[in-house]
């Protein structure tokens, strides 16, 4: 083959598969399925069949008829269904062939099994995410060191409404935040930056510095996402997007093949600055910011999301545990010494101490046995595991995401910042 023909092949199949890959939206869970059957033409035969229907409280969405061709005393029926009870469905049709004698033809039942969850293709399409947060910022649980605060929660929900109303390519709102709020902000950096030096690695203390010329970085100054954004988009193309809550792995991980990170804005309540179990501006800005400024760790954390556009469930668990013991607890080799880079440690006074202490156990990364280890939310970590590189993490993500059943495969184009999906068949 030529390599126009090369090329025209690949044009043909991303078409191709475009047009006849069916994908699942997310209002649309449950498919649909078509059916054709056919009536002896009498009084009542039609309501007869969707009563059966309305029994079983399956919902009709479409119906036409048709007189038959085959048998002139038969009427056709074409009708498109909510595929949600599945056996009720089965039953019926049973009865329709056996009890009415009716012909049934099953024309298309979109199996669940069969589909692919739907993302983004574009990096505006980011913007469907905004309102599907899992637990929305400004409702606390009960044990949550905010939740008998009434202004810590009136301030949670600001942040909130800052994040839900944000859409792609606007600039990120700027926020004054309060004494308190900064008095906060000023004991986590203090007491980090003293310890960064001998704990963070390489990269961290690296970019660190120019976060403070560049982007406000400071003991008595909380920086705007907005200029954090920019000064990232300069050094490795990734973007910070305000978000209101936490959102599903899939969704979070999602933004990361576009070089998007959802960051909160809010912080952590005043009680307690050392260790918080959730995700504040603090934890954004000291433990993930200088790292996607990094090319190499950018590149890695971009893979992870890639490997999960259109992955099964389970698959998205199990890049949600990679990333969880690696962006976020992560540590790695320096020479003969161990080094945080994950920024679940590099924004927690406490655990950054604990991580490199005798305490906690050490494992190599292995993404077979990582993937699958479980772990604690709201303490620190019994298990940490030590990656060699950026670069052989990388690699073993690569590896990693060929085992994941997908039947294409998925490239960014940072051009059209848009998602181009290859048929594999
Ligand atoms: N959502 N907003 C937000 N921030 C996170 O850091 C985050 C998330 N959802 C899931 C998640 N992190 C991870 O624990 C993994 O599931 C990807
Ligand atoms: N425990 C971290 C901290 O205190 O900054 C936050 C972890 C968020 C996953
Ligand atoms: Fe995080």
């Amino acid at each position: 083959m030529s390599s126009t023909q090369v090329i025209l092949k690949n044009c043909f199949l991303v078409l191709f598969f475009q047009e006849s890959m069916y994908i699942e939206e997310p209002s649309n869970k449950n498919g649909v399925i078509s059916l054709i059957f056919s009536l002896k033409e009498e009084v009542g035969a039609l309501a007869k069949v969707l009563r059966t229907f309305e029994e079983k409280g399956i919902n009709l969405t479409h119906i036409e008829s048709r007189p038959s061709r085959l048998n002139k005393d038969e009427y056709e029926f074409f009708i498109n269904l909510e595929g949600k009870n599945v056996p009720a469905l089965d039953k019926i049709i049973k009865s329709l062939r056996n009890d009415i004698g009716a012909t049934v033809h099953e024309l298309s039942r979109t199996k669940k099994k069969d589909t692919v969850p739907w993302f983004p293709r574009s990096i505006q399409e980011l913007d469907r995410f905004a309102n599907q947060i899992l637990s929305y910022g400004a409702e606390l649980d009960a044990d949550h060191p905010g939740f008998k605060d009434p202004v810590y929660r009136a301030r949670r929900k600001e942040f909130a409404d800052i994040a839900y109303n944000y859409r792609h390519g606007q600039p990120i709102p700027r926020v004054t935040y309060t004494e308190e709020e900064k008095k906060t902000w000023g004991t986590v950096f203090r007491e980090l930056k003293s310890l960064y030096p001998t704990h963070a690695c390489y990269e961290h203390n690296h970019v660190f510095p120019l976060l403070e010329k560049y982007c406000g970085y400071r003991e008595d100054n909380i920086p705007q996402l907005e200029d954090i954004s920019k000064f990232l988009q300069t050094c490795t193309g990734f973007r910070l997007r305000p978000v209101a809550g936490l959102l599903s792995s899939r969704d979070f991980l999602a933004g990361l093949a576009f070089r998007v990170f959802h960051s909160t804005q809010y912080i952590r309540h005043a009680s307690k600055p050392m260790y918080t179990p959730e995700p504040d501006i603090c934890h954004e800005l000291l433990g993930h910011v200088p790292l996607f400024a990094d090319p190499s760790f950018a590149q890695f954390s971009q893979e992870i999301g890639l490997a999960s556009l259109g992955a099964p469930d389970d698959f998205i668990e199990k890049l949600a545990t990679v990333y969880w013991f690696t962006v976020e607890f992560g540590l790695c080799k320096e020479g003969d010494s161990l080094k945080a880079y994950g920024a679940g440690l590099l924004s927690s006074f406490g655990e950054l101490q604990y991580c490199l202490s005798s305490k906690p156990e050490i494992q190599p990364l292995v993404l077979e046995k990582t993937a699958v280890q479980k772990y604690p939310v709201t303490e620190f970590q019994p298990v940490y595991f030590v990656a060699e590189s950026f670069k052989d993490a990388k690699e073993k993500l690569r590896k990693f995401a060929q085992t994941i059943p997908r039947p294409f495969s998925v490239r960014y184009n940072p051009y059209t910042q848009r998602i181009e999906v290859l048929d594999n068949a």
